[in-house]
């Protein structure tokens, strides 16, 4: 952004203007982004008061009003809620996203809701602001702790008393990797299910993995590895378990945004899994073969 508005704008001061017609499939992250930095940097229309934001409720309004239509105020207090509990996750406020998530919890809104209509989009977010200079790693930190305490209030609500699973498994993120938001929401999403889960935590070595498949028996073991330079430690992994003879004891199953089936496949492990559903579904399908 600041790349984009050093091009189009080098002088002091530029003018924003935003068409009248947004395209269904606009990016509203990206026109958020505009409109917060329009609030913090922009002056003149602000400030003499023309500048007239547009919220979800007056267009919902407006909606029904050429519909005829009764407003569905329900749908749009959540919405904005979800949009406070993203706002808490960007800004790394970790008590508010604890009260926001909390009441909406309180509502009867569904915890998986909270954490795919909420948090989620708040690290797609930071992702994109960290590759473009914008945020810088100690921000992304607080965001990244925001989003664990979120996940560890909602873990409880994730239960899904019925589904029935019955299989231990041992996790961790592997050595040189300190990614672990989403190794947490595996943890989470399995331990909803029913399964035994054993989290190694972040930064794991090659013999910790071993020896807790040596003494823990599980029957799925789960790696996670956020960066390309940490990935072959997947690898390492499952080489360690066919030297230490164990690898025929456990199931492997991989993820993490830069892995894939072909990497999985190449590395000789069992599964690939997208993300923490199909974590879910993948640990299933594994346990009944
Ligand atoms: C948060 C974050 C951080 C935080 C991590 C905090 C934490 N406690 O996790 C901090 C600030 C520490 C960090 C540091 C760094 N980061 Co970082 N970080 C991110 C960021 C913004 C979000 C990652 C995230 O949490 N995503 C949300 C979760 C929910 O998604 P996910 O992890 O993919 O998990 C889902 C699936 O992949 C799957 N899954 C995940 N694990 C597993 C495991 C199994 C078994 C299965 C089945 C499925 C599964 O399910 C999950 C849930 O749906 C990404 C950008 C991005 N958009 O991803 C960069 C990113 C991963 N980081 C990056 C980099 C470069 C770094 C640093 C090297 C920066 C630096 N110069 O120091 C350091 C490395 C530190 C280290 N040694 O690990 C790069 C990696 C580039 C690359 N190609 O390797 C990225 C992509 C940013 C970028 N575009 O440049 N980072």
């Amino acid at each position: 952004m600041d790349q984009f508005f050093e091009a189009v704008a080098p002088g002091t001061r530029f003018v924003a203007s935003i068409g009248d017609t947004t395209p269904p499939n606009a990016d509203f992250s990206r026109l958020e982004y505009i409109g917060e930095r329009i609030a913090k940097e922009g002056s003149l229309p602000l400030s003499a008061g023309a500048y007239r934001p547009v919220s979800a409720e007056t267009l919902e309004q407006a909606r029904a009003a050429a519909t005829g239509e009764a407003p569905a105020e329900q749908t749009l207090v959540v919405e904005e809620a979800f949009a406070r509990i993203t706002e808490d996750v960007l800004e790394g406020d970790e008590e508010q996203i604890l009260e926001d998530a909390q009441a909406l919890l309180d509502q009867g809104i569904s915890a998986s809701d909270i954490l795919n209509k909420g948090m989620l989009p708040a690290m797609d977010l930071i992702g994109t602001r960290f590759t473009d200079g914008t945020v810088f790693i100690p921000e992304v930190l607080l965001s990244a702790r925001a989003m664990n305490e979120g996940i560890t209030l909602l873990e409880p609500h994730l239960v899904d008393a019925g589904a029935g699973g019955t299989g231990k498994v041992v996790i961790g993120t592997v050595l040189g990797d300190l990614h672990d938001i989403g190794k947490n929401m595996v943890v989470s999403m399995l331990k909803g299910v029913g399964h035994q889960v054993i989290d190694l935590g972040a930064n794991v070595e090659v013999e910790q993995f071993i020896d807790a498949v040596r003494d823990e028996k599980p029957d799925v073991l789960g790696l996670s590895a956020l960066l390309t330079t940490t990935m072959p430690q997947i690898k390492d992994v499952i080489e360690g378990l066919e030297k230490t003879q164990l690898r025929h004891t456990v199931k492997i199953i991989i993820g993490g945004a830069p892995v894939n089936q072909k990497f999985a496949d190449d590395a000789g492990a069992d599964g690939y899994a997208q993300d923490a559903g199909d974590a879910v579904a993948l640990t299933k399908k594994l346990l009944a073969t």
